[in-house]
């Protein structure tokens, strides 16, 4: 099942930090669609939760160098 979640993503400060957020979360396995956008400090995911977890999500922003809160 898909479900979305909006996180508050800090850190991003240019199109470069969203194409990076947005490639390694396309990366996770489950992950559906992700829209990042630096000036609202916004990341929004679908994903498919019998694949992968929002905790994993959370995870590979934070391995990315941005802050999840
Ligand atoms: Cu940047």
């Amino acid at each position: 099942m898909s479900e979305s979640i909006g996180l508050t993503v800090t850190g991003m400060k240019c199109g470069g930090c969203e194409t990076n957020v947005t490639g390694k979360l396309t990366a996770l396995a489950g992950v559906i669609s992700v829209k990042a956008a630096h000036k609202e400090n916004s990341v929004s995911v679908e994903f498919d939760a019998d694949t992968t977890t929002e905790a994993a999500i959370k995870q590979v922003i934070t391995d990315a160098g941005f802050g999840v809160e």
